[in-house]
C-alpha cells in the first residue's frame, strides 16, 4: 500500500476515487475486492447490512447474503465497537483483495463507511444498471469523520406540498450525501400540513387553498383546489425511516408570523386590528395575537402533540418575517405593551417567545428559530439560532451564548437562481454552486476560536414558492448544489478545494446522482459569436451540446455542436446542453447579441394606485431589472394603459409581467390590446406564462398597448414590467 505522503498533490486528486463528500483521509492501495455471489455482510448492526445488502442485490443481483464469519476471506465486516476511540460519525474502511472491513465506535459510523463503499461502486449500484458492470470495489484504507455534527436540508413543503413517496426517496438522497439533519418546515401561510389531534380543521381547512377554501389560491395553484397534509401515523414512519438513516427530522411550525393557515382557520388567534399589514410575502392576516391568553393554551396544545410525535429534541418555531405593525394597531397586543412598560413591537415577538420556549422546555425539547427570535430580549442560552439573515449572524448568536446552524441566504437557498436566466428568486444572491462550496462556515463568518463548538454546522434550504412544476424542478434545484453543502459540512476545510470537487463531479458523481434518480441541474454551454463565428466552450468534458437554427428550442434530435458555426444569423442560434439525452440544461443565445430595444418615452394610464416601494414609474424607465408593484391584487376589469408620446414602428412588442425572471406576481388571467390610432383597439393575445406577444401588421406604428385584466390574479399584488420594443 502506498502512503498518502508519497503521493503528490495532483496524484493524490487522480487517484481520489471522486468520493463526495471527500473523506479526511484516503490510502490507495493495489488491486480490487470483488463482490460475487459468495461474498457475505458480517455484522454487528442488523439494520446496516439488510441496507447494505439491499442496495448491492438490487442493483448487482448477486444475492449477497448476511452471515458468515469475519475471519473467512470474501466478506464484508461492519464492525461496532462502543469502546474504540474513533469519533461517533466516523469509521475505518479498509478494502483488500481478500475482505471489507469497517470498524466504528457506533452504527452510524458503520452506516457512513456504508455510503462510502457504495461511491467505491460503479455508480449503477444505486440503480438501472446496464448489465456490463464490473463489481468491484478498489483497495483502500480511508480514515473518516465529519466537521459538523449538523449536516442539513431543509424542505418547505407548505408553499408546494411533496407527496410521501418524494419524501422518502429525498431522505434516501441525503443519506447518501452523508447529510443528517432534515427540517420539515410543515406550516407556513400557504398550508398546515401536520396532522394535530386536538384541531382537526387544521388539517381540514389550513391544509386547502383554492376557491371557496379558507386559504387562497397562491403560488401557481389557480382555480383548483390544492394542497394536503400528513397525518401523524404518516410522519412516525418517516422518522423511523429517517433515523434508519442517521436522519434527525426537526419540525419546523412557525409562528407568530407566517401563520395565514391557521388564523383563516381559527380566526380569533389573529389580531383584531382595522387595517391589515402585509407580510414580505404579500400576505395579509398571518400573525398570531401575542396579547390573547388563550393563544397559549392552543399554542401549548399544539407543541404537546409534536413534541410527543418527533424523538428529535429540537422544535423549531420559525419567528421569521413579521410585520408587527399588526401588533400595534391590535387592542389586546397594546393593552399588553401597555401592561408591560413595552416600548417598540420586538419586545411583543421577544414575549411571545419566551411563552413558547417556556411551553417547549416544559416539554422537555429545545426551542430553535430563525435569527430574529433575538431581537427585542433574550431567551434562554440552550435555544438553537437558525442563522439566515445575513453572514454577521453566526457571529451574534454565538456571541450570546447560543448554539447556532447556518442557513444563509446568500449561500444557501436553493430557491435561489444558479445563474441570471433561470427558474428561481434572486433577492438574497445569485447562487452557483461554487458560491455554495466557497464559505467557510466558521472562518468566513469570523467566529472566535472560543466560540467555534457553538457552530453545529449548515443546511441548505429550498422554499417552495417557485415550485408549482414537477418534482424535477426541486432536484434541479437541489442538486448538485446539495453535493458541494455536503462537502462544506463533512470535510475538513484544509481538504476543501472547489476545482477538485468540480473534477470529482463532473467525472463521476453526475453518474452517481443520475443513477440515484436525480434530475440534476446541468450547466448551460457559453457562446459567444466573434468574426461571424459562434464559438461554443461546454461546460463539461462530456457535455453534449445541441442546437437549433430557426428560434426553437433545442430538443435531443437538435444538430450536436461538434466545432465553430459560421453564420451571419446568430441571433437565430439556440443552444443547450444535454444529460444522456434525458434531461437539459437551459437555453441560451450567443452571450454578446442583445438585442436593441427601441425605447418610446411612454405615459402609464391604469385602475391601480401608487406603491411607494415599487413604484409605477419603473415599468417606463426602460431599466429591465425594476419593476412595479401593485398595491393589491389585480380583478376583473383592471387595465394598465402605456400609451406612447410618438408613435413607434417596430416589429414585435413583449409585453411580460411577474417579477423580471422569476415566476411571481404575473398576470394569470388577461389579454393584451394595442391601438395604431390611439382610439380603436384590437384584442391581441392572452397572456400565458405571464407575457403576451404583440406583433403589429406590416409598416404600421403603434400608438398604444394596454393590459386587460379578466379575472382575479393568483397573488396579493401584480408585478408588471417595461414594454420589450423590436
Ligand atoms: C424568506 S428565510 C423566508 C421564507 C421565504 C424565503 C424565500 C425565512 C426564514 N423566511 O418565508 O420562503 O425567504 O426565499
Amino acid at each position: 500500500m502506498l502512503s498518502p505522503a508519497l503521493l503528490s498533490a495532483r496524484e493524490q486528486t487522480r487517484h481520489s476515487l471522486d468520493l463526495i463528500p471527500k473523506p479526511q483521509k484516503v490510502e490507495i492501495g493495489e488491486g480490487v475486492f470483488k463482490l460475487n455471489s459468495a461474498t457475505a455482510i458480517v455484522s454487528d448492526d442488523s439494520f446496516n447490512a439488510k441496507y447494505l445488502a439491499g442496495i448491492l442485490n438490487g442493483s448487482t443481483g448477486l444475492g449477497i447474503r448476511e452471515g458468515g464469519n469475519k475471519e473467512e476471506s470474501n466478506t464484508i465486516t461492519l464492525s461496532i465497537n462502543p469502546e474504540s476511540d474513533i469519533p461517533q460519525e466516523g469509521y475505518l474502511l479498509s478494502v483488500t483483495p481478500e475482505k471489507i472491513v469497517v470498524e466504528s465506535s457506533t452504527s452510524k459510523g458503520s452506516f457512513y463507511a456504508i455510503q462510502t463503499l457504495l461511491q467505491l461502486l460503479p455508480p449503477s449500484v444505486y440503480g438501472n444498471p446496464t448489465g456490463d458492470e464490473k463489481w468491484e470495489v478498489p483497495c483502500v484504507r480511508i480514515e473518516d469523520s465529519p466537521r459538523f455534527p449538523h449536516r442539513g436540508l431543509m424542505m418547505d413543503v407548505s408553499r408546494t406540498f411533496f407527496s410521501l413517496d418524494y419524501i422518502y426517496r429525498f431522505l434516501d438522497w441525503m443519506a447518501y450525501h452523508k447529510l443528517n439533519v432534515f427540517q420539515w418546515h410543515i406550516t407556513d401561510d400557504n398550508g398546515w400540513r401536520i396532522e394535530i389531534k386536538k384541531y382537526p380543521e387544521l388539517t381540514e381547512k389550513g391544509a386547502w387553498r383554492g376557491p371557496g377554501e379558507v386559504l387562497p389560491s397562491a403560488y401557481g395553484s389557480g382555480n383548483k383546489r390544492y394542497g394536503g397534509f400528513y397525518t401523524q401515523k404518516e410522519i412516525k414512519e418517516v422518522i423511523e425511516y429517517a433515523a434508519k438513516r442517521n436522519i434527525e427530522i426537526i419540525p419546523e411550525i412557525d409562528m407568530p408570523g407566517h401563520s395565514k393557515a391557521v388564523i383563516s382557520t381559527y380566526p380569533q388567534t389573529g389580531c383584531d386590528n382595522k387595517t391589515h399589514f402585509i407580510s414580505i410575502n404579500g400576505e395579509v392576516k398571518n400573525v398570531w395575537c401575542v396579547g390573547n391568553e388563550e393563544n397559549y393554551k392552543m399554542l401549548d396544545n399544539i407543541i404537546k402533540e409534536v413534541a410527543a410525535l418527533f424523538p428529535s429534541k429540537i422544535i423549531h418555531v420559525g419567528g421569521d418575517e413579521v410585520n408587527m405593525d399588526n401588533w400595534k394597531e391590535c387592542s389586546k397586543c397594546r393593552a399588553l405593551m401597555k401592561k408591560m412598560k413595552m416600548e417598540n413591537p420586538a419586545e411583543l415577538q421577544n414575549y411571545f417567545m419566551q411563552k413558547v420556549e417556556a411551553i417547549i422546555n416544559k416539554y422537555g425539547k429545545t426551542m430553535a428559530g430563525w435569527d430574529e427570535i433575538l431581537d427585542g430580549g433574550t431567551l434562554d442560552p440552550s435555544t438553537r439560532i437558525y442563522s439566515w439573515r445575513s453572514v454577521r449572524k453566526p457571529l451574534e448568536a454565538v456571541e450570546r451564548g447560543h448554539q447556532t446552524v447556518l442557513q444563509l441566504s446568500e449561500y444557501y437557498y436553493f430557491d435561489m437562481k444558479q445563474s441570471p436566466a433561470e427558474r428561481g428568486h434572486n433577492w438574497a444572491a445569485i447562487i452557483p454552486i461554487e458560491r455554495v462550496y466557497s464559505l467557510d462556515p466558521v472562518e468566513s463568518c469570523n467566529i472566535p476560536e472560543n466560540r467555534k463548538e457553538l457552530v453545529l454546522g449548515a443546511q441548505g434550504a429550498l422554499w417552495a414558492e417557485l415550485l408549482n412544476k414537477p418534482s424535477r424542478f426541486s432536484e434541479y434545484q437541489y442538486y448538485p448544489r446539495t453535493c458541494a453543502l455536503a462537502e462544506t459540512v463533512w470535510t475538513n476545510q484544509e481538504l476543501r478545494d472547489f476545482n477538485d470537487f468540480q473534477t470529482r463531479l463532473e467525472k463521476t458523481h453526475f453518474e452517481r446522482l443520475f443513477h440515484m434518480g436525480i434530475a440534476f441541474r446541468v450547466e448551460a454551454p457559453g457562446v459567444i459569436y466573434k468574426g461571424n463565428r459562434l464559438v461554443v466552450t461546454l461546460p463539461y468534458d462530456w457535455a453534449v451540446v445541441r442546437y437549433t437554427t430557426d428560434g426553437s428550442e433545442p430538443s435531443c434530435t437538435s444538430n450536436i455542436y461538434t466545432g465553430d458555426i459560421v453564420t451571419f444569423e446568430p441571433e437565430k442560434f439556440r443552444f443547450a446542453t444535454f444529460y444522456k439525452d434525458l434531461f437539459k440544461s437551459i437555453t441560451v443565445t450567443a452571450d454578446n447579441i442583445v438585442p436593441d430595444y427601441i425605447k418610446p418615452e411612454t405615459v402609464i394610464e391604469t385602475s391601480f394606485g401608487e406603491q411607494r416601494s415599487f413604484p409605477k414609474s419603473n415599468i417606463t424607465d426602460y431599466n429591465f431589472n425594476t419593476y412595479w408593484r401593485t398595491e393589491r391584487t389585480g380583478v376583473e376589469g383592471d387595465y394598465v394603459t402605456y400609451l406612447f408620446k410618438e408613435p413607434v414602428k417596430c416589429s414585435r412588442i413583449t409585453v411580460n409581467t411577474s417579477i423580471p425572471d422569476i415566476d411571481l406576481y404575473g398576470v394569470t388571467d388577461g389579454y393584451v390590446e394595442y391601438t395604431y390610432n390611439g382610439t380603436d383597439w384590437i384584442r391581441g393575445d392572452d397572456f400565458a406564462d405571464n407575457s403576451a406577444v404583440i406583433v403589429p401588421q406590416d409598416g404600421k406604428e403603434i400608438k398604444g398597448v394596454k393590459i386587460v385584466f379578466t379575472d382575479t390574479t393568483d397573488a396579493l399584488c401584480v408585478a408588471l414590467q417595461d414594454l420589450k420594443i423590436e
